[in-house]
């Protein structure tokens, strides 16, 4: 189990420590914090170097910290200050840190056991001195695997220039700008890794032809991404997309701008709403539902008939940023027949703060991709860490500032302002909604909007709440729903027994579930995700699952190495849990074989 979800459950202590008032003497030593090398001895898939990166750097912020903190609390407290006040939290950041890198390397290979539980208590060094540093040189596979990594080649290839980016385009062009970024660091990981193998003309026929043919495709994709709405420019495609090698190795040549040269839609003034889709595609969910809105505790379509919507969550768009695209979505639409794809964009962990404009830019981009298919789109503040969401409330606002404006003709649309919150009382979670809605309505009036409810979307129920604590202070404002998230394999009959009840009051909607453990990973329960199932239909309580990527854990969808490539339709995509769920999409019933 990992530790967040433990703290989570137990309810996170925090540990308020006044200011320092002592100040050392300067003959006195002031302690230092002496914490173990965390060390990567195995190989950091390419996908996962920048994540490892970060959190390595962590871990020697936070002996900053502790060291910071040492100084300016000398002579503080009891005897066990230092233990509780220093250490013991330092303990704890370093487990997380050191658990988010095993999930991270876990995501594209085996998870390795880095021994959180043994490396992360730090010691005293009484006498004070350099606390030793953390080393945060991230190991490549090559490294790793015992062979020297100096010669080994790397490609270079010609740089990608692009004119100007018509708005409505600009998040697809950086996707695809960054995609040719992303195929030179998979050929570099490529040579490293196969170091030795094949015949002479291996790196030609393996890895450098299939890059030129990538790079192909994605410079025609930007062309005619541009072209699109405005005349198609003629980027050389032919001449730029083949590389060579520096066969000495060395870093490749960066191979373009990761942000297409226009100017970003700034925080103060919202791009322009993109025209409401015209020509929706016939027999699509949003041509036959229209605009949806709640009606007693029920979701309904234009005409107020009450409906079930089913759909799919993506992951974190972070993570796995391949994974929702042109293609997934037309076969989420067209071959599953799902009606949403829920769009889950952590604010944290990599997320919406380290880059405001390129996941602003990234979500815009993915909702005009449901548009076009028809499909409706859930806008997920994919909080989570901190888990209440006042700590983001400015991000929301800027953030649902932006989108609602850039769709505020859309008919297809709902804002989802919290994932799950934890850690905060319902007040807490009521004040922050008090504050995002209006600045949605102003630009959208009629959307749904979804609200996370206490204990990580549970009803209040991981805190040991319930339903009542929401229908005793509901959300001031029209066409609200609430949502409730499950996992399967972890929550049973006693929590469904509370969702029939608090149905026939409130107004819910399933924006996630999952078919394993809360962990997102284990064994599917099929059986247990069967009676949720079927308890939603009764209902009609709208659904999505988690997730809509290719990685390793049981909730991803697709199959590993699925979202590098364009075939996204049919069953031999899928995982078992992929399976099962466009199978009950499509015929009601799941089925994982
Ligand atoms: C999990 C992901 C996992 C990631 C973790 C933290 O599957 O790869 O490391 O988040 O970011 C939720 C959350 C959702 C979780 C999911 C499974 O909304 O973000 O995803 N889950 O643990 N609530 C209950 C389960």
């Amino acid at each position: 189990m990992r530790r967040w979800q433990i703290g989570a459950v137990a309810g996170v202590a925090v540990v308020i420590v006044g200011v320092g008032l002592g100040v050392a003497s300067a003959n006195e030593a002031v302690p230092t914090v002496n914490c173990p090398q965390v060390a990567l001895k195995v190989a950091v898939p390419a996908q996962q170097k920048a994540d490892v990166q970060r959190n390595l750097e962590l871990l020697n912020t936070q002996i900053n910290e502790a060291n910071q903190r040492l100084r300016t609390t000398v002579g503080q407290g009891g005897p066990n200050f230092i233990q509780n006040a220093i250490l013991g939290p330092l303990k704890d950041k370093r487990f997380a840190t050191i658990n988010r890198i095993e999930t991270a390397i876990g995501r594209n290979a085996a998870k390795p056991d880095l021994n959180a539980e043994g490396l992360s208590a730090c010691k005293l060094n009484q006498g004070g001195g350099k606390s030793p540093a953390q080393n945060t040189a991230v190991p490549s596979a090559a490294a790793t695997a015992g062979s020297a990594a100096t010669g080994t080649p790397t490609v270079s290839c010609p740089d990608v220039k692009v004119g100007a980016v018509p708005a409505q385009q600009r998040a697809d062009v950086d996707r695809n700008l960054a995609l040719l970024k992303t195929q030179i660091a998979e050929a570099d990981e490529r040579l490293r890794t196969t170091v030795g193998q094949g015949g002479p003309n291996f790196i030609q026929n393996a890895i450098l032809g299939p890059l030129k043919d990538k790079r192909f495709a994605t410079i025609n994709r930007i062309e005619t991404a541009i072209g699109r709405n405005a005349a198609k420019p003629d980027l050389n495609a032919e001449g730029l997309s083949a590389c060579k090698l520096n066969q000495g190795g060395g870093a490749a040549p960066t191979a373009a701008p990761t942000a297409a040269p226009t100017a970003a839609p700034t925080t103060q003034a919202p791009a322009p709403a993109t025209p409401a889709a015209e020509g929706t595609p016939a027999g699509s969910p949003v041509q036959v539902n229209g605009q949806l809105s709640v009606c007693g505790n029920n979701l309904c379509n234009a005409a107020g008939k009450a409906i079930q919507l089913r759909g799919m969550s993506s992951h974190g768009l972070q993570f796995f940023p391949n994974c929702v695209n042109a293609g997934s979505l037309d076969a989420l639409r067209n071959d599953w027949k799902a009606d949403f794809i829920r769009l889950s964009m952590y604010v944290q962990e990599g997320g919406l703060e380290t880059d405001p404009t390129g996941f602003t830019n990234k979500v815009n981009g993915l909702v005009d991709q449901a548009t076009k298919l028809g499909l409706y789109a859930i806008v997920d503040f994919h909080i989570l860490t901190p888990g209440d969401p006042n700590a983001n409330t400015a991000l929301a606002k800027t953030f649902f500032a932006n989108v609602t404006a850039k769709h505020a003709r859309n008919n297809n649309v709902l804002y989802e302002i919290a994932n799950e919150p934890n850690g905060v009382s319902w007040d807490g979670i009521k004040n922050y909604a008090d504050q995002v809605i209006p600045v949605i309505r102003k630009n959208s009036p009629n959307s749904v909007v979804l609200v996370g409810t206490r204990g990580f979307s549970s009803l209040g129920l991981t805190d040991g709440a319930d339903e009542k604590e929401i229908l005793a202070d509901p959300v001031d404002f029209k066409n609200v729903m609430y949502t409730f998230h499950f996992y399967a394999a972890s929550h049973g009959a006693d929590r469904r027994a509370v969702v029939a009840r608090a149905a026939k009051e409130l107004p819910l909607f399933v924006s996630e579930f999952g078919t394993q453990t809360f962990t997102g990973d284990g064994n599917n329960d099929f059986k247990s995700t069967d009676q949720w199932l079927d308890l939603l239909k009764a209902n009609k309580i709208s659904y999505g699952m988690w997730s809509l990527s290719d990685g390793r854990e049981t909730n991803s969808a697709f199959r590993q190495g699925t979202c590098a490539g364009t075939k996204f339709a049919g069953t031999a995509v899928l995982t078992e849990a992929g399976r099962y769920i466009r199978s009950r999409i499509l015929t009601g019933v799941g089925n994982p074989n």
